[in-house]
């Protein structure tokens, strides 16, 4: 046995516990310990059966992900998983797996190894390869089906969905759901056991057959329609229709599938998305101990779509939280909003009245600061505007406790300047929200430069108990996020005014993988809103350098976006877009004042002018260690920005690409728009010439 794999005998069953925290994935050595414990069980005349189980929080969360990349570039070996398996469920003892946590992806295919199946009542079970560009690629395919029947493991297998303990008994991939002590259940349930027959889960054919070749062609339909451009989930549905055929040749085609999207830049993507979900947690120079302030009660001060959308945030995560306005009007309003939103999510049943009525009994209306000198945070949610950001803070350090943690909402705003309100600099920070704040999973926490590492530590604790990314951002106008996405979306305006149409624009965009198109998305979020943080930052505008005229043309015209049924283009009532051909008078009006000649431009240009853009001013900001590591800004363009996750974000893309692609395109922008538009990162610059990769 070795160190991650645990061998006893308890009269007369022995139980192998895996021992991989956290999550007892299948690292190498893991799966060998475990053959070579049920094989000792054999030879050992006293047991009778043997139980499998994980130790600590979860049975076996999947293989190591971390393998993967070695496997590829030749650095490992490719995983015998499957074959250790197949002699596992050769066992002439009956083998037990006793499920807890999340037995998901090798995990389950192992567990589907054993002759028996238990699990505790909230134990899980799931194949969610697809959600790493991946298939199964131990036969789960093959077995599933075989215990599930085909309907539900195509559904799991190509959607990576998992289910619950009595699901999964139901559906019989589970045998028995034990209360109480796992162990002592899935001990006394192999002694049941110990003296019947049993069988292989691949000898299992009975719910092969009569299989409805619908179910199939209906599950390509769902996967081409809500996983565009995604391989694994279309491979997957291949691989269990494989079931049908001889079990050998079912995991033939099943192994040919798994490489196939093991070494797709999809499922590197992907991976790369996952691991920086969790690599953004982890802030060099605050390290995990770093103490952090209790947020028992919480202020925002502002009920408009960012206030009422972060209040709710707190209300969900049990915090009581005061709503400050400073009018009625506008604090029912605000109300009457947060209510609407919690009504609708009642009517869809992702929770019921009762858990309304709670989170509504958590806030607190008022047009007053009363009751602030409570709170452990204050989130100021006002408009963007300096002057009135820092009259609130110099209000807010007279009212609040010195352990209050003052953030504030902006999204372009200098941080430091809005500290310096206040005699406490090193309590402010900036916890930027995006909208609808209660929905989108992003936060960006800007670091000022007195921001404490307490203050700094706390905001990411929080920003897990509110159920989101938080991101570590750097002090600079727009931070990550908006000071890029200030780029794109100006590429995106002078393309329009160079000659491209809304529809090309957007299209080209969506194409790509995009949630939308830059210039829908400026429509959703308002025209008048970008209007409003273009006014605070005229000052920093440079003479003689072209900037786009079209979204300042469409704010005189009162073409607000959305909200006022047209912007960049007509919406109707049910707010879908349809062209207007308003826009190219617009634009070209706006061309001749910029001097620019029109012209037909091409899709290749629109894509790369807008995503270079966003790649080379993040390597700007990683140059100034705005951003910690490309993946920080990853992170925040696949969590706030629709960016595709199966592309990886904006700077595993360019690393995709080669950056010394995305480099000479850049120089070639610049040498037609100018460099005060386009002037390469020297980091982007570095990194090329060395041929190396931002991640
Ligand atoms: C697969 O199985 C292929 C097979 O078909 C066989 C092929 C031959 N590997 O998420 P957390 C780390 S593909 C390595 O914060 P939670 C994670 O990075 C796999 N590491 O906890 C983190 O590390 P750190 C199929 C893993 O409680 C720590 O564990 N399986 C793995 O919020 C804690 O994770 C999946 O896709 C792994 N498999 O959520 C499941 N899993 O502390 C992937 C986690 O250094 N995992 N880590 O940042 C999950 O969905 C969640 O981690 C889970 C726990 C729900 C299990």
């Amino acid at each position: 046995m070795n160190e991650l794999v645990k061998y006893a005998v308890h009269d007369d069953i022995a139980v192998v516990t895996i021992d991989n925290p956290p999550v007892n994935a299948l690292s190498p050595g893991v799966p060998e310990g475990i053959l070579e414990g049920v094989q000792r069980a054999v030879k050992d005349p006293k047991v009778r059966a043997i139980v499998v189980i994980g130790a600590g929080s979860t049975f076996i969360a999947g293989a190591d992900i971390r393998e993967f990349a070695k496997i590829v570039a030749g650095e490992a070996p490719p995983s015998d998983l499957a074959q250790i398996i197949l002699q596992i469920e050769d066992s002439s003892k009956p083998v037990v797996m006793a499920l807890h946590g999340t037995a998901f992806g090798g995990g389950l295919e192992l567990a589907m190894g054993g002759h028996y199946r238990v699990i505790s009542p909230t134990g899980q079970v799931g194949q969610p390869e697809v959600k790493l560009g991946l298939i199964p690629g131990a036969a789960g395919t093959q077995r599933l089906p075989r215990l599930a029947g085909v309907r539900l493991a195509v559904e799991m297998c190509a959607f990576g969905e998992p289910i619950g303990a009595k699901e999964a008994l139901a559906a019989r991939i589970v045998d028995r759901i034990i209360e109480g002590d796992l162990l002592t259940g899935a001990m006394a349930f192999a002694r049941e056991i110990s003296r019947k027959p049993f069988r292989k889960v691949r000898d299992r054919r009975e719910r092969l057959t009569d299989v409805d070749p619908v179910i199939f062609s209906s599950a390509t339909d769902k996967a081409r329609a809500t996983r565009k451009h995604q391989e694994a989930p279309l491979a997957a549905i291949e691989a269990v229709e494989a079931a049908i055929r001889p079990f050998e040749r079912g995991c033939q085609i099943e192994r040919q599938l798994f490489e196939e999207c093991l070494r797709s830049n999809t499922s590197k993507a992907l991976i790369h998305a996952f691991f920086g979900e969790r690599t953004v947690a982890k802030i060099p120079d605050v390290p995990k101990e770093t103490a952090t302030y209790p947020i028992r009660r919480a202020a925002v001060i502002g009920a408009g779509t960012m206030g009422g959308g972060i209040a709710m945030n707190y209300a969900n995560a049990g915090i009581p939280v005061m709503i400050k306005e400073t009018t009625q009007e506008a604090l029912d309003r605000g109300m009457k909003v947060i209510r609407g939103n919690y009504a609708n999510s009642v009517k869809k049943e992702r929770f019921t009245q009762k858990v309304m009525d709670e989170r509504l009994a958590l806030m607190t209306p008022q047009l007053t600061y009363e009751g602030f000198e409570q709170a452990d945070i204050v989130v100021e949610a006002v408009f963007e505007n300096m002057a009135l950001k820092k009259e609130i803070f110099t209000a807010l350090d007279g009212i609040a406790k010195p352990e209050c943690i003052l953030a504030t909402n902006t999204s372009t705003l200098d941080i430091d300047e809005i500290a310096s309100a206040t005699k406490r600099p090193e309590m402010v920070v900036g916890h930027h929200f995006f909208s609808p704040a209660n929905v989108m999973r992003l936060l960006e926490v800007v670091r000022g430069k007195a921001t404490s590492k307490e203050v700094i530590a706390t905001s990411m604790a929080l920003g897990k108990k509110l159920k989101k990314v938080a991101v570590l951002a750097g002090n600079c106008r727009g931070f990550i996020g908006n000071r890029m996405i200030h780029i794109y979306l100006r590429e995106a305006q002078f393309l329009l005014e160079e000659g491209a149409s809304v529809e090309e624009i957007n299209g080209a965009l969506v194409d790509f993988g995009m949630a939308m198109g830059p210039l829908a998305m400026s429509d959703l979020a308002g025209i008048d809103v970008g209007w409003r943080i273009r006014q605070e930052s005229k000052h920093l505008e440079k003479p003689g350098v072209r900037r786009p005229l079209v979204a300042d043309k469409l704010y005189e015209m009162r073409r607000y976006g959305q909200k006022t049924g047209r912007g960049f283009s007509w919406y109707d009532e049910n707010r879908r877009p349809t062209p207007d051909p308003e826009i190219t008078v617009v634009a070209e009006v706006a061309a001749a004042e910029a001097g620019i000649a029109r012209r037909k431009i091409a899709r290749e240009e629109i894509l790369d002018r807008c995503l270079y853009a966003l790649v080379n001013e993040g390597a700007w900001l990683l140059g100034e260690g705005i951003a910690l590591r490309a993946v920080d800004i990853d992170v925040v363009y696949l969590m706030g920005y629709g960016f595709p996750a199966w592309r990886g974000g904006p700077m595993f893309y360019a690393d995709t690409v080669g950056l010394d692609k995305v480099l000479a395109r850049v120089e070639e922008f610049g040498k037609t728009h100018g460099t005060d538009l386009w002037e390469p990162a020297p980091l982007l610059r570095e990194l090329a010439a060395a041929g190396k990769k931002f991640n």
